[in-house]
């Protein structure tokens, strides 16, 4: 008898190495979550990039008859020149440039993608599924801000949100002020912190959290290196064999420059957002705080702007976490690998 589904979730990405990581996660979970629908977002990579990469992900896990995936928006809401692609960090094809394991297929694979926009199908699927459907925002948020534009209604028939992005204490990636997502849009990073949190329950994974819980070298290597799992089927191998070179390549640009905080171990940023959403209980402590993206200033684009002690200031109230469960987030990492 088929498992019961537990859990809605649609993945709003801009896939990206560790939205690819994240995806599989989710697909890994086919039994008790449906994953509704990938929607893609420029950011890490190209559009174009990101739509093609979700295809051959879910080409590999025998899921692209099952998703549907949609083209999203093109670049942010406004551009002032912060919102640039990261191929040093992904590749320029936003998956290190892997080679598609049957590549002759790769143009065929566009034939999947749905003819509906993406910012419509999230509208759709909210009702479709109204009360049930979690969005998980591993992106920049402008199909998410797009969405609540045309639709204020959107956030209460939502069972939560969840976005990775921003940064809880101010320390930035890509400016020393701001994280990429946010700078990359942070008008729609704004708009979806007032126009959801007080709709649906809405979280954040930071940036910080991540490096906080980053896989030391020695470990991520011995992850790397376990091949227990090569004499099982021929589609799981295919899987490994894929999933291993990506996180080659982020390993490969993590250790190009040791001296930064951030390379201390590998932080899959969007896999911590997407274990939180499958599983709560990789969640041990978290604090509810307001919040809100900065659109102006010199230095401070981009950046998240927390409310952490007063209460006489009014902000989207969102759930922060403070503490992991590393152990269950690391069991969710293996088990998309199955
Ligand atoms: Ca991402």
């Amino acid at each position: 008898m088929a498992a019961e589904i537990e859990k809605f979730i649609l993945h709003d990405c801009d896939t990206g190495s560790d939205d690819a990581i994240a995806l599989m996660m989710l697909l890994s979970h086919w039994r008790k979550v449906k994953t509704v629908a990938v929607t893609c977002i420029d950011g890490n990579a190209h559009l174009d990039n990101v739509i093609m990469n979700n295809l051959r992900i879910l080409k590999l896990y025998d899921q692209l008859d099952k998703v549907p995936v949609f083209k999203g928006c093109q670049g942010p809401l406004i551009n002032v020149g912060t919102a640039t692609h990261c191929g040093e960090v992904h590749g320029v094809d936003g998956l290190g440039s892997v080679p598609d394991i049957e590549p002759a297929a790769s143009p065929d694979l566009l034939k999947h993608l749905q003819e509906e926009h993406a910012v419509n199908a999230i509208i759709r699927l909210s009702k479709e599924y109204s009360g049930k459907l979690t969005i998980v925002a591993t992106g920049p948020l402008t199909n998410i801000a797009m969405a609540v534009k045309l639709d204020p209604y959107l956030p209460k028939r939502l069972k939560a949100l969840y976005i990775m992005g921003g940064n809880r204490y101010g320390k930035g990636n890509v400016t020393p002020a701001a994280e990429f997502n946010f700078l990359f849009d942070p008008e729609a990073a704004h708009i979806v912190l007032n126009g959801y949190a007080s709709g649906c329950e809405t979280h954040i994974i930071d940036y910080e959290l991540t490096l906080t819980y980053s896989t030391p070298w020695p470990q991520y290597d011995k992850w790397l290196s376990d091949e227990s799992n090569k004499k099982t089927k021929f589609a799981k191998v295919r899987a490994l064999h894929k999933h291993k070179m990506i996180l080659n390549t982020l390993r490969d640009f993590c250790l190009k420059d040791k001296d930064v905080e951030f390379h201390a171990g590998m932080a899959l940023c969007d896999a911590y957002a997407m274990a939180i959403a499958l599983n709560k209980d990789v969640a041990v402590k978290s604090t509810r705080l307001g919040a809100d993206v900065e659109v102006a200033g010199f230095h401070s684009r981009g950046s998240l702007v927390v409310n952490h002690f007063s209460k006489n200031f009014k902000m989207p109230s969102v759930m922060f976490y403070d503490e992991i469960n590393i152990e269950l987030y690391h069991q969710l990492l293996a088990e998309a690998f199955l």
